[in-house]
C-alpha cells in the first residue's frame, strides 16, 4: 500500500509539494494536468515535466487523477472513436513516465456536485455539504457557477468552464437515453481502451459516482455493489478496475462499504482507495466530517482491515478534508485535515497489519 495526497499542479494549489513532503508516511501524490482541454492527448513533455517537478520536491508521481471522458463518449455519438484514440494515446503516454494507475470517471455532464462547499460545522470549522432538496431547488444550468461562486478562485476538479457552457443542453439530451443505451456506451469505452491499459501496463481505476443517486434523470452507473458487479463483468481484465471512494459510496446508507471492499479487493479489482467520512442527518443531506469513525456514519477500522484482510495492494489516499485552523483553500483540499486524515488510516493499517502478525 502506498499513502498519497492529491495535488494540483501549475500554481492551482494553496498546498505546497514540500508540505505534502513533510506528513509523515505520505511518499507520493495523485495529480492532473487541468489545462488540458478534455479529450486532446496529455503531451508526453508536459507529462515528464509534471513528473519532475513531484521528483524534485522528493515525492512519486504515483497516480493520475483524472483524465476525463469526452462526453461524446458518454453520450455514443459517432465523433466517441477520435476521443477513445486520444484517450488511449494518453494512456501509452502515461506509461512512458511509469504511471501504474489511472483514475476516471464516467458521470455524465456533471462531476460530483455538493449544495454547500464551506457549511460551518459546530466546532467552527468548514467542510462541503449536500442536501438533496437543496439541489433539487437549483436551475442545473447554474449550479456550476453557483459551486465555482464559492471556491475560493481555485479551478474545481470536472467543473471546466467548456463543462459548464453546454449544461443544460447536455442534461437534456440525456433525459432520452436509457440506462441500458448509458451502460452500452460505457462499454464500448471499456473495450476500447483497456487492451491498451493492459498493453501499456496502467491500470484503470472508476471512481463512483458521486453522490450515487440519481439527480436531474442523469444516468448512474457506479452506485452500489450490484452495479459494480456489472461493470466489473463488462471486461474481465484485472486492468478494468475500481477506485472506491468510500465518502461517494457511503452517502447512500444503503451501501455497506466494507463488504464492497471484501468483494472486489479479494478479486484483485480494486487498484485505488479514496477514504473519507460522511456525516448524514437524514437520507442525502450529510455533511463530509473528519476522518475518523466517532466522527461520521463510516467504520474507518473495519474498511482499513477490509483493504488489508483481502490482499490491496495499491494506492490510498485521505479524501476531502474539512477546512481547520484558518486555512484558506480548495474547498476539500486543505492542508491540515487531510494530513491528518493521512496520520489516522497509516494508524489503522499498522494496526491492522500488526494484529495480523500476532496471530501467526
Ligand atoms: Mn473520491
Amino acid at each position: 500500500m502506498k499513502m498519497i495526497i492529491r495535488w494540483f499542479p501549475g500554481g492551482d494549489d494553496s498546498v505546497t509539494l514540500e508540505q505534502i513532503r513533510q506528513i509523515p508516511g505520505v511518499t507520493g501524490v495523485a495529480a492532473m494536468l487541468s489545462d488540458i482541454p478534455v479529450g486532446e492527448i496529455w503531451p508526453l513533455e508536459r507529462l515528464k515535466a509534471l513528473q519532475k517537478e513531484v521528483n524534485t520536491a522528493g515525492l512519486e508521481l504515483e497516480v493520475i487523477e483524472s483524465v476525463n471522458i469526452h462526453e461524446d463518449i458518454k453520450k455514443g455519438l459517432p465523433t466517441r472513436d477520435r476521443y477513445i484514440d486520444n484517450y488511449i494515446k494518453t494512456i501509452e503516454n502515461l506509461s512512458k513516465i511509469n504511471i501504474k494507475c489511472l483514475c476516471y470517471n464516467f458521470m455524465p455532464v456533471m462531476d460530483w456536485v455538493r449544495s454547500e462547499l464551506e457549511f460551518p460545522l459546530e466546532d467552527g470549522s468548514t467542510a462541503m455539504a449536500y442536501d438533496h432538496n437543496e439541489i433539487l431547488k437549483l436551475n442545473p444550468a447554474s449550479i456550476g457557477k453557483e459551486m465555482l461562486g464559492s471556491s475560493r478562485g481555485f479551478t474545481l476538479p470536472g467543473w471546466e468552464p467548456e463543462r459548464l457552457k453546454r449544461m443544460q443542453e447536455d442534461i437534456a439530451f440525456y433525459q432520452n437515453m436509457t440506462a441500458e443505451q448509458y451502460w452500452d456506451n460505457l462499454k464500448y469505452f471499456l473495450n476500447a481502451v483497456i487492451p491498451y491499459a493492459e498493453k501499456y501496463d496502467v491500470k484503470m481505476a472508476i471512481h463512483p459516482d458521486d453522490p450515487p443517486f440519481e439527480i436531474f434523470g442523469l444516468p448512474k452507473v457506479i452506485n452500489n455493489i450490484e452495479n459494480i458487479r456489472k461493470f466489473l463483468s463488462l471486461n474481465t481484465s484485472p486492468y478494468n478496475g475500481l477506485t472506491i471512494c468510500t465518502g461517494s459510496l457511503g452517502a447512500d446508507l444503503r451501501n455497506d462499504i466494507p463488504a464492497i471492499i471484501r468483494e472486489f479487493a479479494a478479486q484483485g479489482r480494486i487498484h485505488f482507495a479514496h477514504i473519507r467520512n460522511v456525516k448524514h442527518t437524514s437520507e442525502k443531506v450529510f455533511t463530509e466530517s473528519a476522518h475518523l469513525s466517532k466522527c461520521g456514519d463510516l467504520d474507518m477500522y473495519e474498511i482499513v482491515k477490509a483493504l488489508k484482510e483481502n490482499g490491496f495492494n495499491g494506492y490510498i489516499r485521505p479524501d476531502h478534508g474539512r477546512m481547520i485552523w484558518g486555512e484558506k483553500a480548495r474547498p476539500g483540499y486543505g492542508l491540515y485535515d487531510r494530513a491528518l486524515g493521512a496520520a489516522y488510516l497509516l494508524g489503522l493499517w499498522e494496526a491492522v497489519e500488526k494484529m495480523h502478525s500476532c496471530k501467526k
